[in-house]
C-alpha cells in the first residue's frame, strides 16, 4: 500500500465492479451494464446526463440534468438504494429564494452536488443575462434555498471543494462565452460567506496535449488526499466533426489548489462505447461526481455520455494516483500560483 491517503468520510457501499482482464491504458474501467440511465427516464424528460450524486443516509441521492421534451434543461432530484438504479422526482427541484419566494430559473444544467460541513450545495449553470453559475443549499433535500449567483456572466462548469480551504469556501469555475465556447481555463475563487467572491486564481489552462487542446472544465468535486486534491475534469479537442470531450486527471496542491502538482498527459477515459459515441451530442463524456471510500480505495465516477445518458466508471485510489503521477507533464502556468 502507498503512503498516500484519501481523506473523506467512509462509504462502505460504493457501487463497484472489479477491474476487467486485459484493461489497457489508464486504470479506470466502465460499468458493464452502462448506461445506468437511459432515454426518456421520466414523463416530459427526454434525456438525463451530466449529473451529480452523493451518499445520503446510507443510500444515494443526486441532482440530475433532465432535458425536458421542450429541449430546456432543468434539475431533478433522484434517489437510489445502490447508486446504480435510480428513481426520479417527476417535478423539477422547487427552489426558493432567501426570502422564501419560489425561484425557477429559465434553464439550469450540469448540476454538481457537494457537502461542505453540514450543508449540501447544488451548483449549476443558469441564465443571468447570459450563462452563469447558480447555487443553492439544502440540509434535508426538501427545502432548497437559492443563493446569490457567485459570478457575473459568462461562466460554466463550477464545482465547490468539499471543505473550506484556509477558512474560505473554494470554487472552481470555467469562464466562457454564451455559445459553444472555443476556449477555457479552470479558475479558483474564494468566499468567506458564499456571497462575496474574490482572491481569483488561475488553476490550469487548456493542455498542451491534443485531447485537451481547445478547453478544459471542472468535473467532479475534488477528492482530498494527503498529497493534494485529486481532480477529475473534462478536456476538449476539436475535430472536423466537432468537439470531443474526454476525462482527465490532475492533483492540485492541498493548501494552495491554484498550483497543479501533477497533471496526467493522457486522458483517463475517452468516448469509445456506443452510448458515448452516439447521441444528442456525440463523442462527449463529462464527469460530474464521484462516490469514494478511503478504506477500500474504491472510486465510482459518474459521467454524462453523449448528452444523452449517464455512465459509471470505476478506479482504485492508489492506482489512479500512481498513473497520474507517472504520466504527469506540467506547464509553466500549472505550477504558478495563478495570480497576475
Ligand atoms: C458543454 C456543456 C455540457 C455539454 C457539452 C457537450 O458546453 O454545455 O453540458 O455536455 O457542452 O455538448
Amino acid at each position: 500500500m502507498s503512503e498516500t491517503k484519501m481523506i473523506a468520510p467512509a462509504v462502505e457501499n460504493v457501487p463497484w465492479q472489479e477491474r476487467p482482464e486485459g484493461l489497457k491504458g489508464a486504470p479506470i474501467w466502465r460499468y458493464r451494464d452502462n448506461p445506468i440511465i437511459g432515454r426518456n427516464p421520466i414523463e416530459n424528460v427526454a434525456r438525463i446526463f451530466n449529473s451529480a450524486v452523493m451518499p445520503y443516509e446510507g443510500k444515494f441521492i443526486g441532482v440530475f440534468r433532465g432535458e425536458q421534451t421542450n429541449g430546456v434543461p432543468y434539475i431533478y432530484l433522484g434517489h437510489s438504494e445502490d447508486g446504480i438504479r435510480w428513481t426520479f422526482d417527476e417535478e423539477k427541484i422547487p427552489f426558493e429564494d432567501e426570502e422564501g419566494r419560489p425561484f425557477m430559473p429559465p434553464y439550469a444544467y450540469d448540476p454538481r452536488l457537494v457537502k461542505v460541513e453540514d450543508t449540501y450545495y447544488i451548483i449549476w449553470c443558469q441564465d443571468f443575462y447570459g450563462a452563469s453559475i447558480g447555487m443553492a443549499k439544502t440540509t434535508d433535500f426538501k427545502k432548497f434555498i437559492r443563493l446569490e449567483n457567485p459570478f457575473i456572466p459568462y461562466n460554466r462548469n463550477a464545482v465547490l471543494f468539499p471543505r473550506k480551504i484556509n477558512g474560505n469556501f473554494a470554487l472552481l469555475s470555467r469562464p466562457s462565452d454564451s455559445g459553444h465556447t472555443p476556449f477555457g481555463d479552470i479558475f479558483l475563487s474564494e468566499s468567506p460567506d458564499l456571497v462575496y467572491w474574490g482572491k481569483h486564481r488561475h488553476v490550469m489552462g487548456k493542455g498542451s496535449e491534443w485531447w485537451e487542446s481547445v478547453k478544459i472544465g471542472g468535473g467532479a468535486a475534488p477528492i482530498e488526499t494527503s498529497e493534494g486534491w485529486l481532480m477529475f475534469y473534462h478536456g476538449v479537442s476539436s475535430t472536423c466533426n466537432g468537439f470531443v470531450y474526454s476525462i482527465g486527471g490532475a492533483i492540485l496542491d492541498l493548501k494552495q489548489p491554484s498550483i497543479v502538482r501533477y497533471r496526467c498527459e493522457n486522458f483517463l477515459l475517452t468516448p469509445e462505447e456506443w452510448y458515448e459515441e452516439r447521441g444528442f451530442v456525440s463523442n462527449v463524456i463529462f464527469p460530474c461526481a464521484t462516490i469514494h471510500d478511503p478504506e477500500s480505495g474504491k472510486i465510482a465516477l459518474y459521467y454524462g455520455a453523449a448528452d444523452s445518458y449517464v455512465g459509471l466508471a470505476f478506479t482504485k485510489f492508489d492506482e489512479i494516483m500512481a498513473y497520474i503521477k507517472e504520466h504527469s507533464v506540467l506547464t509553466k502556468s500549472d505550477t504558478e500560483p495563478g495570480r497576475r
